[in-house]
């Protein structure tokens, strides 16, 4: 099963905004009827319970959304460019990916239809209808649409499930789900017969819950022993842990220790979780015969905070009891992010990480200035600032956008070289 992932996004850039004007036979003169860009698509991620790994991210790591489209004169805009809506499964969580680590977390998607935008489309550019002013009738100025976002996002899917199966390899996990839901993991005499989660619906009486059956941890799992640690993460967000023990074996609380230390490790968090003790294969004359024994011995142990039952996946004994202490623990014990009593909760909408807004001016080394303020850039990238009158209009922007401020208060000096996008100009 691959749950974690690495994909790259990006967002579609925004359209141009253009300078156009309408001269018509009967407007001589006409107006400024440059249209605008369009928008730039985003790249969503939606929460489908329908898929339940990311393996198909393994193939198609990449997802590029379209870009706006260029404005036209006679004040026509250009179409926005088309998101890319990408399903992934219920309790994926989407982290920002940098220089091989995660570095943010943007978001989790624990509902269906919860969505995430990973990338925005960038804004579309004005045309020059939007900058008449009472002294400049004749606009020629026009903005760049705003590129669009490429980043790098690791999805790691935690499931979703209320109660968590526990325990050594061989020690009845898998019998014990077949036992109480309609899941069939396989199930055989040697560790390690489960490699991978599964997941079982069980229901009590009018009450239904999702239990997540995982790997079978050794002492040393931290360390990669066995199979690891590593889905361990599929039961972060349980409410109730179910640790199931082997009644046929010796040293049942150094194993019961061991299990314990091995899941503090990885989250201590997750070791405050409570827990059911299922002594398992009751059906055994060796456990039967010892009932009173193991209790006294579990009972005696300090830190064990366990309820302890005595059940067999074989016969079914105390089956049913189990799943009348899982639906109760969960009832006291139940935290949000869980799928209990099947709580509809409403699809949320995760907004893109913000755009961080650097300053507006920077100074080069050899003394020029270079303008960095993101709309003024993308005036200039969008305007045709060779003829006088355009270069006039832009200055007027600047002081608008608060950049020539920037300028004097940072010591410019008539005659200094200014740079903003391709152009170049002497400060005056
Ligand atoms: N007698 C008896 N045998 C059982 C019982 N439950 C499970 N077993 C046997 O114990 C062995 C291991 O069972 P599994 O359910 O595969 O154990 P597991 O904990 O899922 O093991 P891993 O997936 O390897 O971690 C199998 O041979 C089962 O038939 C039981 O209640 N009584
Ligand atoms: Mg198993």
């Amino acid at each position: 099963m691959i749950d974690s992932t690495v994909i790259e996004v990006r967002s579609g850039n925004g359209g141009h905004g253009v300078v156009s004007f309408i001269r018509e036979a009967l407007l001589p003169r006409g107006g400024p009827g440059g249209g605008d860009g369009g928008h730039g698509g985003d790249v969503v991620l939606v929460a489908d319970s329908s898929i339940n790994t990311l393996t198909k991210f393994h193939w198609q790591p990449h997802f590029i959304a379209k870009n706006g489209s260029n404005g036209q004169g006679h004040h026509k805009n250009g179409a926005d460019g088309q998101a890319v809506r990408v399903s992934v499964p219920v309790g994926t969580e989407v982290w920002v990916w940098e220089d091989g680590k995660d570095t943010e977390l943007m978001g989790e998607l624990i509902h269906e239809g919860d969505q995430i935008i990973v990338a925005q489309g960038g804004k579309g550019g004005r045309g020059n209808a939007h900058f008449v002013s009472s002294t400049h009738q004749e606009p020629l100025l026009a903005e760049a649409g705003e590129d669009g976002e490429i980043r790098r996002i690791r999805l790691n899917l935690k499931l979703l499930a209320d109660i968590g199966l526990i325990g050594m390899p061989n020690a009845g996990k898998s019998s014990i789900l077949t036992a109480i839901s309609a899941a069939r993991p396989k199930i055989a005499d040697y560790p390690f017969t489960t490699i991978e989660p599964v997941l079982g619906v069980v229901g009590y009486k009018h009450k239904t819950f999702v239990v997540v059956d995982i790997p079978g941890l050794i002492e040393g799992a931290h360390q990669g022993i066995g199979l690891g640690d590593e889905f361990l993460k599929h039961i972060q967000r349980t409410s109730v842990l179910v640790h199931v023990v082997d009644g046929s074996e010796d040293n049942i609380v150094e194993r019961i220790n061991s299990i314990n230390n091995e899941i503090t490790r990885f989250d201590t968090e997750l070791a405050k979780k409570p827990q059911i003790l299922v002594i398992n294969k009751f059906d055994l004359d060796e456990v039967a015969m010892l009932t009173s024994e193991i209790i006294e011995l579990v009972e005696s142990t300090k830190g064990l905070h366990s309820k302890i039952m005595f059940v067999s996946a074989a016969t079914y004994l105390g089956v049913d009891d189990l799943k009348q202490a899982m639906s109760n623990y969960l009832e006291e014990n139940q935290q949000q992010k869980t799928t209990f009593k099947a709580v509809k909760d409403e699809a949320v909408i995760i907004k893109p990480i913000a755009k961080k807004f650097e300053k507006a001016i920077v100074r080069n080394r050899n003394g020029s200035w270079r303008i960095v303020h993101q709309k003024a850039v993308r005036l200039a990238q969008g305007s045709n600032l060779d003829t006088w009158e355009a270069r006039i209009q832009f200055q007027r922007r600047l002081e608008q956008l608060k950049v020539t401020k920037a300028l004097n208060d940072a010591g410019i000096e008539i005659g200094d070289t200014v740079m903003v996008g391709d152009w170049e100009f002497n400060w005056d």
